[in-house]
C-alpha cells in the first residue's frame, strides 16, 4: 500500500480504499497508523525546533511530575498503591512555536481535519486552545506516562524524535477495551471485572494482552485513549530523549482546557 503523506490529503475522499482502511482499523484494533505521514524533511525541521525549544530557556517548557489512578484521578486514602501510577514530562507549549512551524500548518490543515473526520466517523474542529491545541511532549531518561485512561475519546499524535533500541519510551496499551455502556454517566466508571482486569495490567502481573505498536519516527498514530488503558513506557539512559506531538481536536468549535488542566500540564 503507497504511503499517505501531508501532501496527499487533499486528494482523499471517503470512498478511498486507505481511507476505509484506517477507519476500519481504528474501529477494530482501538487504533490506526499513518506511517510516514510527515516527510523525512519536515520531520528533521520537527526535530530542530522542539530540542532548539527545549534547550533554549527553560520558560519555554513545563516540567509536570504526578501520581494518579489509571482513570487520571489523584489517588485517595482507598486507592490500591501497586495500582497507583506514576508520569512525569516536559510539555512546550503551542503559543512557544514560532508562527512559521510546520508543527501549526498540520495542525490546521484541513486535509488533516478532513481525515481524522472519516476515520473517526464525526465532526472534529482545532482546539482553540492558545496553550494546548498542539504541543511537543520532551520525555527525558526516567520520565513516562503510567497506565492510564485518556478523559477525552482520541488522540492524535505525531512521533517527531525517538530513544535508541533500548533507550524505553514505548508506547503500549491493553487489548481489550472498556466495555461500550448504554448509559453515557456510567462510562465514567470503569465494570468491576474489568476493572479487575486492568488493575491486573497496571499491577505488571498480567503482560498476555499487551501491545506494542510499532511506531516510528514522522508516523501519526490516532488512538481511542479513553477506551483503551495504555502508557510510555520509562526512557532509560542518559541523553535518551523521546519527542512526540499531540494535536488536540475536540466535537465542537471553541475548546479550551479548563484552568487546573492547563495550571497542571503548563504551569500557567
Ligand atoms: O505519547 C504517547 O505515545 C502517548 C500519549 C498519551 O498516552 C496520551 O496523550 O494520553
Amino acid at each position: 500500500m503507497a504511503l499517505l503523506t501531508f501532501e496527499d490529503l487533499a486528494a482523499l475522499d471517503a470512498g478511498d480504499a486507505q481511507v476505509a482502511q484506517f477507519k476500519e482499523d481504528y474501529r477494530r484494533q482501538g487504533y490506526c497508523w499513518l506511517p510516514s505521514f510527515v516527510s523525512s524533511d519536515v520531520v528533521q525541521q520537527l526535530q530542530c525546533e522542539a530540542a532548539r525549544l527545549f534547550e533554549a530557556s527553560a520558560d519555554n517548557s513545563f516540567r509536570s511530575t504526578e501520581d494518579h489512578t489509571i482513570t487520571l484521578d489523584s489517588p485517595s486514602a482507598h486507592t490500591d498503591t501497586a495500582t497507583t501510577q506514576q508520569s512525569s514530562k516536559c510539555l512546550i507549549a503551542q503559543d512557544r512555536l514560532p508562527t512559521e512551524s510546520q508543527l501549526l500548518r498540520l495542525f490546521r490543515s484541513p486535509g488533516l481535519i478532513r481525515l481524522l473526520s472519516l476515520i473517526i466517523d464525526r465532526p472534529v474542529y482545532c482546539s482553540d486552545d492558545p496553550l494546548g491545541g498542539v504541543y511537543y511532549n520532551v520525555f527525558e531518561e526516567g520520565d513516562a506516562l503510567g497506565w492510564h485512561f485518556d478523559r477525552s475519546p482520541f488522540f492524535v499524535n505525531l512521533l517527531v524524535s525517538l530513544p535508541s533500541e533500548g533507550g524505553g519510551g514505548q508506547f503500549e496499551f491493553f487489548a481489550d477495551g472498556r466495555p461500550q455502556q448504554e448509559d453515557a454517566d456510567s462510562d465514567d466508571v470503569l465494570p468491576p471485572v474489568y476493572e479487575a482486569g486492568v488493575a491486573r495490567v497496571a499491577r505488571g502481573e498480567d503482560v498476555s494482552k499487551v501491545v506494542r505498536p510499532p511506531l516510528a519516527e514522522g508516523g501519526i498514530i490516532i488512538f481511542q485513549g479513553r477506551r483503551y488503558m495504555h502508557r510510555v513506557t520509562p526512557v532509560v539512559g542518559a541523553g535518551e530523549r523521546r519527542i512526540n506531538a499531540i494535536l488536540t481536536y475536540a466535537d465542537a468549535p471553541g475548546f479550551v482546557l479548563n484552568t487546573y488542566t492547563r495550571q497542571t500540564f503548563f504551569g500557567r
